[in-house]
């Protein structure tokens, strides 16, 4: 295959500059300023940017109801392997134009999938010749791969989770195949969700057998990743619903709860996507701290729903409530080790033009750049944080302090309280004046 390309697939957009926030060009950040820093880090190794595959490359903008509407002078209208070797370069360009240092992708958005196992193998190792190359020659690396276990028919029952064992060892087989070229490709990261891991009726549905069979595929996954040294980091993404009608990874609760049952949470962290969250009826900012309480948060997919459709929309983030809460929790987490920011964000099928990929991009890194800024500045301010201090402070010293060193019991606590007759008044939880204060910031 070729080494490098000659063509030029975004002609009359080059590299995307910080202009800063006077600046009216759309193709220039106002905020996302890479080298600048923050907190005596800069921003890039902060966020750690990730652009999709799937969405940026793959997605051709249908819905249930219309065909793709995206305009890509690139594609050919096939997929053959000439085609993924020219989507790779379409990649790569649009990632060194926009500055992104990371990407994502599934084996089959690189790929095609082939007659059989073995020629899927065939073409996704010939793409990944050409993916290796142009990380080399761009510096760009891989935040994470994964395996697309859904698109299929083999997988309409399931991958893991199918009722036909088969259809658990072809799986098997591709995760392992994805484990290895992610490997090769220096992956920080392998992510698994469970894209049908889930059902639609539990009228056909043993439950228990399909989470055992869960956790026994993910075993094997760990196992496998230890025979070939990949030290990256295995992620699990929560989501509740969509494309089954409940998926057994539903939410971070619900991730913990099977990883802890399993044995598995030394092997495993949370990508919390924001999409996810809400659906599951939570907001990004509960996912992220109830997975940072465990300390298993990895990753995150940068998105937005939109509320009044209720399903995911996969939008590019521009909420800077959104972006400010997410980097309250990552800065208090001490910031991302393995994982980042990965945009699981699509344009929307009115917006069908390669450089909408540009703007949609750009917006998403200014909002999240402005949100790192923000949240940086509360947390110098210091005021929310002592607050949240000061409102524990009875467990400091005294009974609260007792309890929480385990040195009493319900016997010590009822003669205590039969001493003091009433508990100490309660304090205001403040909530306005709180939300006053991050308007303040903001
Ligand atoms: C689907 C979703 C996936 C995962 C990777 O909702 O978020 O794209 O991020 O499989
Ligand atoms: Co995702």
């Amino acid at each position: 295959m070729k080494k490098s390309a000659a063509r030029e697939f975004f002609p009359g957009i080059d590299k995307v500059q910080y202009e800063g926030p006077k600046s009216k060009n759309p193709l220039a950040f106002k905020h996302y300023n890479p080298d600048e820093l923050v907190d005596g880090k800069t921003m890039k190794d902060h966020l750690r940017f990730s652009v999709t595959y799937w969405h940026t490359i793959r997605g051709q903008l249908a819905d249930m109801f219309g065909v793709g509407t995206a305009i890509r002078p690139w594609e050919d209208g096939t997929n053959s392997l000439a085609m993924a070797e020219t989507r790779a370069r379409v990649a790569f360009e649009f990632m060194e134009k926009l500055g992104a240092p990371y990407y994502a992708f599934h084996d089959r958005d690189v790929a095609p999938e082939g007659r059989d196992l073995r020629e899927s193998n065939k073409n996704l190792d010939a793409i990944v010749r050409v993916l290796k190359a142009e990380q080399e020659r761009t510096g760009i690396k891989l935040l994470w791969g994964t395996a697309c276990l859904f698109v299929h028919p083999r997988y309409c029952h399931g991958a893991a989770t199918s009722c036909n064992a088969d259809v658990f060892a072809y799986a098997a087989a591709q995760v392992k195949k994805a484990i290895e070229v992610t490997h090769e490709l220096g992956g920080e990261g392998y992510v698994f969700w469970g894209g049908r891991e889930g059902y639609s009726t539990l009228l056909n549905t043993d439950l228990k057998r399909e989470l055992d069979h869960l956790a026994a595929f993910l075993h094997m996954a760990v196992d496998y990743r230890k025979s070939v040294g990949f030290k990256g980091q295995f992620y699990i993404e929560p989501k509740p619903k969509e494309p089954t009608k409940h998926q057994y990874d539903s939410d971070a609760a619900a991730c913990l709860n099977f990883l802890r049952q399993y044995d598995l949470l030394k092997s495993l962290k949370l990508n919390i996507e924001t999409n996810h969250a809400t659906l599951a009826g939570h907001t990004m900012q509960h996912e992220l701290e109830t997975a940072i309480a465990a300390n298993a948060l990895g990753s995150i997919d940068a998105n937005t729903g939109d509320l009044l459709l209720g399903w995911d929309t996969d939008q590019f983030p521009t909420n800077l409530y959104l972006t400010t809460e997410v980097m309250l929790s990552i800065l208090k987490m001490g910031g991302f080790a393995t994982g980042g920011t990965n945009f699981d964000a699509k344009v929307r099928r009115e917006s069908f033009e390669p450089v909408d990929l540009f703007h949609a991009h750009i917006g998403g890194m200014d909002t999240f750049a402005r949100g790192l800024k923000i949240a940086s500045a509360i947390r110098k301010d210091g005021r929310l944080a002592e607050f949240v201090k000061c409102r524990y402070s009875s467990w400091d010293s005294g009974v609260g302090a007792d309890i929480e060193k385990g040195k009493v019991g319900f016997k010590e606590l009822e003669a205590y309280m039969l001493k003091q007759g009433e508990a100490a008044a309660n304090t205001s939880g403040r909530q306005e004046l709180l939300e006053n204060l991050i308007n303040d910031f903001i």
